[in-house]
């Protein structure tokens, strides 16, 4: 029989994670059976990290959502009973063309996020929105403040080639956590350490990653802007400067060096990094003294008050030493490869009448509760799950509970926002549908077709959003188009970024590379040409010591809510096995701070502050050091005791650049439960 015979399709992963890999896909009589990494992708080479291994168990779960849904029970309930498409749609239109009367389209407020990755499937919703005169949202729950910290100093210099970490001989592995969160920078880090690279790691606690390397430096959370310092004042003092370098490129130096180091000694910075001032000095002196040190910065250190301010300044070290002179040195903080590809062709801001309000997702919060101006009426989510991930939990579910709020929902799993929802709409996964993938950790792009038909009648973002403009009575040709066609759109306009043969090469489905048009090591994209550690157009001119926000907030425990291997965010808790592998909703403390409450390893706990309380089973360990509890995962209300996950212990309070969310910035107590 035709249908049973197996085809092996090349596909993409579709997550939030800087590696986008290629993967093989198995398909058997329309399913998925079997997803492994592709061998002949250049970065993934046949790896897969132990979520995506297993893909085909969240594409044909039984818990996909595969038909509409109308809310029959009171919001949050999670009781629906089916509807056709047809009815979902007229229902939103209807009730859209309502509000808008009433309250003007600003009432109606998109939230999506990280879902999908794909060019076209992640932006379907902008021209719709566009379109509707809708709010706007502000997309900056992730690490906004890294790309602000690093343009502060090195203003829209493309990124380092990841590949040149294999010419480093110190590779410093600085806020990220990647042997869960970039396993092939891992992979990349442990070939330069076998060819004989020292390897360093930076982080709040033993994670794996600081586990497996040569050298792993516990700080205090939101202190490494003071640790950067700290070096930058001893290599100066011990004459390490690479003067003609900074001469050559760098403005601002001297004003760094006269108005900010002198106050910056590693006595000084000790207490503010969590580092003893000998090791700040030994790091400073290692770092100076290496050949080609790499910098591989992740989005841990910048979810602070001072995240934009602790960016800024470790750019700076590269600077000052001179590292990017040399094949392997300097610092990577993840790539903006936007440009390789004409993105207003997806976006169309050209279809708003005039600009619309803008909402941050970070205060999903206070803007359902409490906006000024014209209220929200309307929310419609598409790969996104704020009930869970947005900080201040709390807040929002609250805002989600309001009856006047229309919700709609468009989801692959019954989410906690889904719960919330009027109307839900099944989602396809990204097997099912078209897209164009490009990395934000190095410079790899790939397109790829569906590989199954859609499970259940579910239904990709593009089309949902075709339908939704064709049922509004819109006529613009623009939406009637499929997504293969806007895929085709981007891939065939020419930019600077890929000339024809990879563009071909592209149009076939095969990996590619993308490439910035400029050295990035050596023509420095500022306003003056050279790298700005002085930037007088920054409200701080220069570099210097700023404070958390959860210093302030008067509790004991700093808490850092970081990334598990098992889950992708609040993805993949629709797999049993990965769950299982999570081990609850777990807290790690240090056997100190554990004594000093009287609690035991095993125990129930609530961790507690002004914002809320979450139940948690203790893990009494010491791979976290006094003062911090660390938990990994957003879960699914549905898995855990109290219905609510970490976040309804972070806060909206927005980072000093790029107003991210400060999601590790928070702090707590804890007691028995
Ligand atoms: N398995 C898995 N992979 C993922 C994700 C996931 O949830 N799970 N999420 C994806 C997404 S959306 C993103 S943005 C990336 C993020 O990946 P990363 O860049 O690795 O960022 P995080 O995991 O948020 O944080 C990295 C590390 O920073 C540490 N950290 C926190 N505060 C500080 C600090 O003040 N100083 C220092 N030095 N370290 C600190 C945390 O403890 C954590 O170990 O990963 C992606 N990949
Ligand atoms: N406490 C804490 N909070 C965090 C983080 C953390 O580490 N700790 N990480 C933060 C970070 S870095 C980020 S980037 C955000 C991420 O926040 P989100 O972008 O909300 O990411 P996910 O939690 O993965 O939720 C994505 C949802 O999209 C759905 N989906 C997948 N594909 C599609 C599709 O094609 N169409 C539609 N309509 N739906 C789809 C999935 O089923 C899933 O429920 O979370 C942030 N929140
Ligand atoms: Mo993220």
């Amino acid at each position: 029989m035709q249908g049973m015979s197996t085809t092996i399709v090349r596909s993409v992963c579709p997550f939030d994670c800087p590696d986008t890999c290629g993967m093989l896909v198995e398909v058997n009589d329309g399913r998925a059976v079997r997803v492994s990494g592709d061998p002949d992708h250049p970065v993934t080479r046949g790896l897969l990290c132990p979520k995506m291994n297993r893909y085909e168990r969240s594409v044909h779960s039984p818990r996909r959502l595969t038909r509409p849904l109308l809310r029959t029970g009171a919001k949050g309930e999670g009781a629906f009973a089916p509807i056709t498409w047809t009815e979902a749609v007229e229902r939103i239109c209807f009730c859209w063309r309502e509000l808008v009367a009433d309250y003007g389209g600003e009432c109606i407020l998109p939230y999506s996020y990280g879902g999908t990755m794909g060019l076209v499937q992640r932006n379907s919703g902008h021209p719709f929105f566009h379109h509707m005169g809708a709010s706007r949202l502000e997309r900056t729950i992730c690490s906004p403040a890294k790309d602000a910290g690093w343009k502060q100093v090195m203003g829209e210099t493309p990124a380092m080639d990841p590949a040149e970490m294999q010419a480093s001989d110190l590779i410093i592995l600085w806020g990220i956590n990647a042997a869960a969160t970039s396993i092939h920078a891992m992979r990349d880090a442990q070939t330069a350490r076998h060819r004989g690279a020292r390897l360093w790691a930076v982080d709040t606690y033993l994670t794996p990653t600081m586990q497996a390397v040569d050298e792993a430096f516990i700080v205090r959370p939101g202190g490494d802007g003071a640790l950067a310092l700290g070096m930058l004042h001893c290599i100066v003092r011990e004459g390490l400067a690479d003067r003609a370098f900074l001469a050559a490129n760098v403005s601002g130096f001297d004003e760094f060096a006269e108005r900010v180091l002198p106050d910056c000694g590693p006595e000084r910075m000790a207490p503010l990094c969590g580092l003893p001032a000998e090791t700040i000095e030994r790091m400073a002196r290692e770092y100076a003294r290496a050949r080609a040190p790499f910098i591989r910065l992740g989005s841990g250190l910048t979810r602070y008050a001072n995240g934009a301010m602790t960016v800024r300044t470790i750019s700076c070290l590269p600077a000052v030493t001179g590292a990017w002179q040399r094949q392997g040195g300097g610092i990577l903080t993840g790539s903006s490869t936007g440009p390789a590809f004409p993105m207003h062709k997806v976006l169309r801001e050209d279809f708003m009448a005039r600009p619309t309000r803008i909402v941050s997702m970070n205060q999903l919060g206070a803007a359902l509760n409490e906006l000024d101006g014209p209220p929200v009426m309307s929310l419609y989510v598409y790969h996104s799950n704020p009930a869970a991930v947005t900080p201040d939990q709390n807040a929002v579910i609250r805002g989600l509970g309001r009856n006047d709020l229309f919700t709609v929902v468009h989801e692959r799993f019954m989410t906690d926002t889904a719960r919330y929802a009027d109307i839900v709409l099944p989602a396809t996964s990204s097997l099912e549908h078209a897209d164009l993938y490009r990395c934000y950790g190095g410079y790899h792009s790939q397109r790829c077709a569906a590989a199954i038909p859609p499970v259940g009648e579910s239904k990709s973002n593009w089309e949902v959003f075709s339908l939704l403009a064709r049922r509004m009575g819109w006529d613009e040709p623009f939406f009637r188009q499929s997504a293969e066609e806007l895929v085709e759109q981007l891939i065939g306009y020419e930019t600077p970024w890929r000339d024809a043969a990879v563009t071909e090469r592209l149009r076939r489905g095969e990996p590619v590379f993308l490439a910035p048009p400029t050295d990035p090591k050596s023509v420095w994209q500022t306003p003056s040409g050279r790298i700005e550690i002085l930037n007088e157009r920054e409200g701080e001119p220069l570099p210097r010591p700023l404070p958390t926000h959860a210093e302030g907030d008067g509790f004991p425990l700093r808490l850092q809510p970081s990334a598990t291997p098992y889950a992708l965010n609040s993805s993949f808790y629709e797999q049993d096995e990965l769950r299982t592998r999570q081990q609850g909703q777990a807290l790690m403390m240090n056997p100190l701070d554990a004594a000093a409450r009287g609690l035991a390893d095993g125990e129930q706990v609530t961790a507690y502050n002004g914002l809320g309380e979450v139940g948690f089973t203790l893990k009494v360990t010491e791979r976290v050091p006094v003062g911090t509890v660390v938990t990994e995962g957003v879960w699914w209300g549905e898995f855990v005791p109290g219905g609510r996950g970490v976040n309804a212990l972070t806060s909206q309070r927005l980072t000093d650049g790029g107003r991210g969310s400060t999601l590790y910035d928070a702090a707590v107590e804890v007691r028995g439960a």
